[in-house]
């Protein structure tokens, strides 16, 4: 596999909005940024992704843009832009943009102009079609935030258009070359600038299924999931390859796909060695327990069904390419919340099992990509009323589960328990009020957890889950053990062995003492012990615990609960 630069860093994503706020008015600002780039230097941090800061009327947070070419005034400045970039590049970190251009805003010069003139050039930017009232619509697809994916065309009666998301951001109609060039000369402008690279928005849709056409309704509201239309859609990859020509090829730009649905037989074509992406993100975990109907009928993982979904990942990757390896994002609730069993996180052995969920995924082959909060163990937050959600996802889903017969109580445990709103509230860097993130009213509330769980009191306690990760990363930058930890084969190990997750790092060349290197990553799944045969090798080194001791005896290591390992092996 050709050595890229950013195969061994560590990534981040900043969710600008809640990372800091630097001039009190509640909302995280460019400048809350410039000013935490040491933090994240000394967190070993080596690629930011910044969620939208572009002009936008904020209808989806961001990702529905007014304008790719300013900063919105609520973020700050190109100035700030431009101070931002080149101070992480003094500090060897490139910042990653987020590209949304499966759709801009409805407030985008180019839809107002479609509206003024339907059938003009702009109109041709968007999926416009005639319609009269009471007649069917183009296709019952339900958009992502619930509902039709048509809405009239504000000022036209007799008109429609597409937005497979909110209605204030239709889509763009990428079969227009036109489209494609203004996005690919856009991009290019950035790239210009000093950008490493861009994270790319909801890639998938930008290729219809076409003519429009009805799948078989999944819900009494007639409509269906969109999923239908992209298990049909063909070519998508025709476009991506088009814009890594255009654009990322020749800035050598890092880029990380959003793809879900993506066909298996596709991968090589997305993250392979010509593929149009660096790299795509791990969603496997994050659909697990999914279902169609909505929020209200998702199931809880297992930390086997987890295993499981990882190591699948692992396999069908390992000779293409690298994924982005999650636990949460700004879309997902807080992955210690979603993926430890009920009751851990209020138990005995929260801080163990923080650390098992993290540790275990950081070290599976991939790109480890943290949410801010991550690194120092954010959880869920807790909302009585439907009132306090700002989610537009998550309201819809709570009228969803309203409609299929819960009471609001019920639909309010429901929407706690995967908005995402529990990923945006503000990073909680202390103690003091608004956990240090504004000295002003926070846009969304803090989490009332912040008295115990803020960066302050864990960058201090050598036993936090932040010195934790900060140990991690050291250990995957560290040049006796990078070679394996970036590029050795993931193995499981006794993967029938109930609530254990133990793989291999196979390493690929040897090391420095002429050794072949393996590194055991194990994890005890489990609120119990349990006994983990090891493998006959010897162990050279512990590398990393979440217990201040350990128990092997006759080549058995007796686990504590929750307990977490890496062995180095030879
Ligand atoms: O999300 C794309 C997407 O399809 C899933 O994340 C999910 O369906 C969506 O979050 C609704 O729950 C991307 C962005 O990550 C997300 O924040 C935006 O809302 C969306 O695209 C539209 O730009
Ligand atoms: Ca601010």
């Amino acid at each position: 596999m050709e050595r890229k630069w950013w195969h061994g860093k560590t990534a981040y994503q900043i969710y600008p909005k809640s990372f800091k706020d630097s001039n009190g008015d509640g909302i995280g600002d460019l400048r809350g940024v410039i000013e935490k780039l040491d933090y994240l230097k000394e967190l070993g941090i080596g690629i930011v992704w910044l969620s939208p800061i572009y002009q936008s009327p904020l209808a989806d947070q961001g990702y529905d843009i007014s304008d790719y070419y300013r900063i919105d005034p609520r973020f700050g400045d190109m100035n700030d832009m431009d101070e931002l970039i080149r101070e992480a590049k003094k500090r060897d970190i490139g910042i990653v943009m987020d590209l949304v251009v499966n759709h801009c805003s409805d407030e985008h010069e180019w839809f107002r102009k479609a509206c003024e003139n339907p059938d003009g050039k702009y109109g041709k930017y968007f999926y416009i079609q005639d319609w009269h009232e009471g007649e069917k619509l183009p296709c019952n697809w339900r958009s992502y935030f619930g509902g039709p994916v048509w809405s009239k065309l504000p000022g036209h009666e007799d008109k429609i258009y597409l937005h497979v998301f909110h209605k204030k951001q239709p889509d763009l109609n990428w079969e227009n070359p036109e489209v494609r060039r203004e996005i690919y000369s856009m991009i290019n402008w950035w790239l210009e600038k000093g950008l490493a690279g861009f994270r790319i928005d909801a890639i998938i849709n930008i290729k219809k299924a076409l003519p429009f056409h009805d799948y078989p309704a999944d819900r009494d509201d007639g409509l269906c999931d969109i999923d239908n239309m992209l298990e049909e859609a063909r070519g998508v990859t025709d476009f991506l390859d088009e814009m890594a020509r255009e654009c990322f090829d020749k800035y050598n730009a890092f880029t990380a796909g959003e793809v879900f649905n993506e066909k298996e037989s596709e991968l090589p074509r997305f993250i392979g060695e010509n593929g149009c992406f660096s790299t795509m993100f791990d969603f496997n975990e994050a659909i697990l327990g999914q279902d169609k109907k909505g929020w209200y009928a998702h199931k809880k993982i297992t930390p086997d069904e987890y295993k499981k979904a990882c190591f699948e990942s692992q396999k069908k990757t390992e000779n293409v390419g690298f994924l982005c390896n999650i636990i949460e994002n700004h879309d997902e609730p807080r992955g210690v919340s979603r993926y430890l069993p009920e009751g851990v996180l209020d138990g005995p052995y929260a801080i163990q099992a923080k650390k098992l969920l993290g540790g275990l995924n950081f070290m599976l082959r991939g790109l480890p990509f943290l949410y801010q909060g991550q690194e120092i163990g954010m959880e869920n937050t807790r909302c009585e009323s439907i009132n306090q959600i700002d989610d537009i996802s998550a309201r819809d889903q709570y009228q969803v589960a309203l409609n299929a017969g819960l009471s609001p109580e019920e639909a309010i445990k429901i929407i706690n328990l995967y908005s995402r709103d529990n990923a945006r509230t503000p990073f909680q860097w202390d103690d003091n009020l608004n956990a240090g993130f504004t000295s002003g009213t926070p846009w969304l509330p803090v989490n009332k957890n912040y008295k115990n769980i803020n960066l302050k009191a864990e960058r201090d306690d050598p036993d936090s889950v932040w010195n934790f990760y900060r140990d991690l990363i050291q250990l995957r930058k560290n040049p006796k053990y990078q070679e394996t930890i970036v590029y050795g084969k993931t193995e499981p190990y006794l993967i029938n062995q109930k609530n254990l997750m133990a793989y291999f790092r196979r390493g690929l060349n040897q090391n420095q003492d002429g050794a072949k290197q393996d590194i055991l990553i194990l994890g005890n799944f489990q609120d119990q012990e349990q006994d983990i045969i090891l493998p006959g090798a010897i162990i050279q080194n512990i590398l990393l615990n979440n217990y201040h001791d350990y128990h092997i005896k006759n080549g058995v290591l007796h686990a504590k609960p929750w307990q977490f390992m890496i062995l180095e092996l030879i």
